[in-house]
């Protein structure tokens, strides 16, 4: 993209509305803009960033054998009234009418509708089980919308739903999503530390938080420090085997980790000491295992194998998309601006143009651009390298290649590495190939 004709507008004054960095900095850079409270619209940089995240969930969830559908965002009061949440969920429910009177809703949550999708279609234990997800916005009328995207009105989720024969194999679902998660939110380049929670409306009796700590965050946390260090991706459980699972969940479950409404005091004494860690947390995924809460109201049930009819053990995982974003860097920015890690960064590399119109300048600059084939960023904008310099740390990218009239004629860049804030001098292929 060059940014000379881009719509990515930067602002250089701090934005009164935003108590929070990630807040600010996501105005700042030009990723979001709001609409109305709670309400935002997504600019092509913020928009990129969104789509990597999307990207790195969907492919997890895939490789965890969830098959990914989309549901609507309205659905009918109908099915709610079924399940009595109807009446239960209050005024975060966004309810509207159609031109017949009939009752509608804007879907804070999908249990019911994927329930309802479930029962029509799947009659027999052979069918079973399913993890079925979908990645789609939703809508909580917040009370207090605030820190941007973090709590917002509408929102992005992915939310999974999964439907097994008992509870033993509902179980070992749970454990599998869970290990997606903290697979997924490493390569997101978030520390996410998975605690016992509560379950709220959305019900039933065992549940994790995925937090990351953030001073900001919104719930207080208490865990074990072994818990920061654990490597998801280098590990060897696999999806497939019930026993590693169990394994991987004995290993999570063997440190303390609860949010404030699971603190468990005596649990807490028994912790080394130097291993406590006490703060505050952003939560962006939350499990949930609730046996038969909605495969009993809505009765969705299935022939089993000797005649008899059996009602599916259901569970549902919900990742905050969007307020991934702002998590992420609310966890990883400085002064100047946001560090995006390089996997959800909008571009993989800012190419500076320190004198836009110097011909050894431009040359290699648009040089580099086409090797990116045009998925960098160009600042080609005619402005002071002052400028330059401080929106490429305010937005973040993970490298910047800063083209000087000096080294241009040689051949030469700067190569600048936004999380170290190393800068070196090397020849233009040299930089190319750290990058690439
Ligand atoms: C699980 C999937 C559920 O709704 N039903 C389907 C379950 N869980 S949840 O914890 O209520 O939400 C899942 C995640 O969505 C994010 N989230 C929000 N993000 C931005 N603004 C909001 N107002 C908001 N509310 C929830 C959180 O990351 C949460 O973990």
């Amino acid at each position: 993209m060059r940014l000379s004709q881009s719509f990515v507008p930067t602002l250089k004054e701090t934005p009164a509305e935003a108590q929070i960095a990630s807040h600010r900095l996501m105005l700042r850079a030009g990723l979001i803009r709001q609409t109305a409270s709670g309400i935002y619209a997504w600019l092509p940089a913020g928009l990129l960033v969104l789509r990597n995240i999307e990207r790195i969930v969907r492919e997890e969830q895939d490789a965890a054998g969830a098959q990914e559908i989309l549901m609507p965002t309205l659905q009918t009061a109908d099915l709610w009234r079924e399940s009595g949440r109807y009446d239960a969920y209050g005024p975060e429910m966004l309810r509207i009418r159609d031109r017949h009177e009939r009752d509608l809703l804007y879907g804070p949550t999908n249990e019911e509708m994927v329930t309802d999708l479930a029962r029509n279609a799947i009659k027999s234990y052979r069918e079973l089980p399913q993890v079925l997800y979908h990645i789609q916005w939703k809508f909580r009328d917040e009370m207090r919308p605030r820190f941007g995207v973090m709590r917002g009105r509408e929102f992005l989720m992915k939310d999974a739903y999964s439907f097994d024969l008992d509870y033993e194999g509902a179980v070992n679902t749970y454990r599998r999503m869970m290990l997606a998660y903290m697979r997924t939110f490493q390569r997101l380049g978030v520390r996410a530390i998975p605690m016992l929670a509560d379950t709220g409306p959305i019900g039933g009796d065992l549940s994790h938080e995925f937090i990351v700590l953030a001073p900001t965050g919104e719930s207080q946390v208490f865990y074990d420090a072994t818990l920061e260090q654990l490597d998801y991706l280098q590990s060897d459980f696999s999806y497939g085997t019930p026993a590693d699972l169990a394994a991987f969940h004995e290993l999570i479950n063997s440190y303390y980790a609860a949010t404030e409404e699971k603190h468990d005091l005596a649990r807490w004494a028994e912790v080394d000491a130097a291993q406590k860690r006490e703060g505050r947390g952003i939560e962006v995924g939350q499990i949930f295992y609730f046996g038969r809460k909605y495969s009993d109201p809505l009765k969705f049930s299935v022939a089993g194998p000797d005649g008899d009819t059996i009602v599916p053990e259901m569970g549902s995982y919900g990742i905050g998309v969007s307020r991934l974003v702002g998590a992420i860097i609310e966890a990883s920015h400085d002064a100047a601006g946001i560090i995006w890690p390089a996997s959800v960064a909008p571009y993989p590399a800012c190419i500076l143009n320190l004198r836009v119109g110097d011909a050894a300048c431009d040359a290699i600059c648009e040089e580099a651009y086409s090797r990116f084939g045009g998925r960098a960023l160009l600042d080609d904008r005619d402005e002071r390298a002052g400028g330059k310099f401080a929106d490429a740390d305010l937005m973040g990218h993970p490298w910047q290649i800063i083209v000087g009239p000096r080294g241009a004629a040689a051949g030469r860049v700067e190569l600048k590495n936004r999380a170290t804030g190393a800068r070196e001098d090397m020849a233009l292929r040299d930089a190319l190939a750290r990058v690439l």
